[in-house]
């Protein structure tokens, strides 16, 4: 066997999010959330209720075709598999009392599956589908009252599956809720946009139920490891002018204070600085304090790009990106949706938050979006993607350097390791798996299953524990 810098035991695997892959909307007893109103994604409108032109209402339909799903998982050689579960599948409007026992059971289903073959599950409890009525009637994380429900849809998890499942993640990317506040917390937006006051109570509200959550899985689930989740950015001064590194540390303040609270326990003086400065006063109960010293036993976090910030405002222009985007950086390129690519960005990552919080590791995201081209080679259909396996490639290299920096990570699970309905733009064409999924963005396609090259690189690369990526 070839040198690895990976150590044995590092869990290799993929990730997906329900709202984005199973379909089966209303099927189950399962109720609406903000996901099956939103049919173009983070920036377009809302519908009233949910439309035919809505991807997500029927995904690549792993609801019913999961197991076939999870064996090619297998076949990978996947240790891991990362999924979230639906809210609204289990508490269809989010404020009842009782769960929902067909939520429950198709879970049991998914988990019977992954322990066949021999698959850790690894499960994010809230991945940007609050139920639509809590977003409706209550206002979504606004309301204190989420922290309750949320209690509750935690504990039945715990409950439930905690002697099945070792690994929990919280909230998805929770540090997006200010710059998503409908996707990411149930928030309606009026025109005009969500009042500040309202969002960073939001923001209070949901770390505050994530450390609850860390408290109830300690005493039902004493086995379960429960992580926060964040996306990362690494944000690069324009120039070198000591203005441009204070606009990066204030933005990047912004991003990392959800981790600061979820690893030490309290709100940074930084942040506190900014409410201040805003004329924002936090409602804080001593319970909520005494709640938030509940810190996780990881952090986990997605990756895709980086980006540049200015102090000069003629500098200063939006460029896209995951969740926020910034000022474009002249020296990456992009991919087809503009997000800039930057593999170094990634080992940057692992060893800032590691530096800082000193908290084992769990990459939980990371992927090329790419369109991709169905042919057929030696009477199988295939997509040629060797774009993917080079950007996979060169971001598992940096890994590997961040693993030789002794940064401690317990492992990597590529997004939408099997093509799902894209969460900013709502379609399917944008595509990160290993596996083809045969629809199309118009909502044509039969739904087969094809492998892509990718597909057998990266069982390789699992197999061989990283020792044939090309370093
Ligand atoms: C993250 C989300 C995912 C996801 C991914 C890729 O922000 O956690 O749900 O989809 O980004 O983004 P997109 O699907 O918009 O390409």
């Amino acid at each position: 066997m070839k040198n690895t810098p990976f150590p044995d035991g590092f869990l290799w695997g993929g990730s997906t999010a329900a709202n984005q892959i199973e379909g089966a909307y209303d099927q189950g007893g399962k109720g609406l959330s903000v996901q099956d109103v939103m049919p173009r994604g983070i920036s377009g409108p809302r519908s009233e209720t949910p439309t035919p032109d809505n991807l997500k209402l029927v995904g690549i339909d792993h609801y019913h075709r999961y197991a076939e799903d999870i064996a090619l998982f297998a076949e990978m050689g996947f240790g891991v598999y990362r999924f979230s579960i639906a809210w609204s599948r289990i508490f269809p409007k989010g404020d009842e009392t009782e769960p929902n026992e067909e939520g429950l059971a198709f879970y049991d289903r998914v988990l019977d599956e992954l322990e066949k073959h021999g698959i850790e599950p690894l499960v994010t409890i809230s991945h940007y589908e609050t139920p639509l009525h809590l977003a409706e009637q209550y206002g979504g994380w606004t309301n204190r009252e989420l922290i309750g429900f949320y209690e509750r849809y935690a504990r039945t998890l715990f409950e439930r599956f905690g002697s099945r499942v070792k690994y929990w993640l919280t909230f998805n990317e929770i540090n997006s809720l200010l710059h998503a506040p409908f996707m990411s917390g149930g928030i309606p937006i009026p025109e005009g946009g969500v009042p500040e006051q309202q969002l960073y109570q939001a923001m209070h509200h949901e770390l505050v139920a994530s450390a609850r959550a860390t408290r109830i899985a300690r005493e039902v689930a004493p086995e379960a490891k429960v992580g926060c989740m964040v996306f990362s950015m690494p944000i690069y001064p324009l120039t070198p002018s000591p203005d441009d590194a204070v606009a990066v540390m204030e933005a990047d303040h912004g991003n990392l204070v959800y981790g600061d609270v979820h690893t030490r326990g309290a709100y940074p003086g930084y942040f506190l600085r900014t409410l201040r400065e805003k004329g924002i006063e936090l409602e804080i109960t001593d319970q909520d304090r005494d709640d938030l010293t509940n810190t996780v036993d990881f952090v986990s976090f997605s990756y895709y790009m980086s980006i540049a910030e200015t102090a000069d405002p003629s500098k200063k222009v939006a460029g896209e990106g995951n969740i926020m985007g910034g000022v474009p950086n002249p020296t990456l390129e992009a991919s087809e949706w503009g997000w800039q690519i930057d593999p170094v960005g990634l080992r940057l990552v692992l060893n800032q938050f590691w530096d800082r919080w000193q908290k084992p590791l769990f990459i939980v995201e990371n992927g090329l979006g790419a369109r991709d081209q169905l042919v057929e080679i030696d009477g199988e259909k295939t997509v040629v993607d060797d774009y993917r396996i080079a950007y996979l490639n060169d971001h598992l290299v940096q890994v590997g350097e961040a693993l030789q920096d002794d940064v401690d990570v317990l492992g990597y699970t590529s997004w939408g390791c099997i093509d799902i309905v894209s969460a900013s733009t709502a379609q399917l064409s944008k595509r990160y798996g290993f596996i083809y999924v045969d629809r199309n963005d118009d909502g044509t396609g039969t739904l087969d299953r094809y492998r892509k090259k990718s597909f057998g690189w990266y069982a390789d690369v699992i197999r061989s524990n990283g020792a044939s990526l090309s370093f």
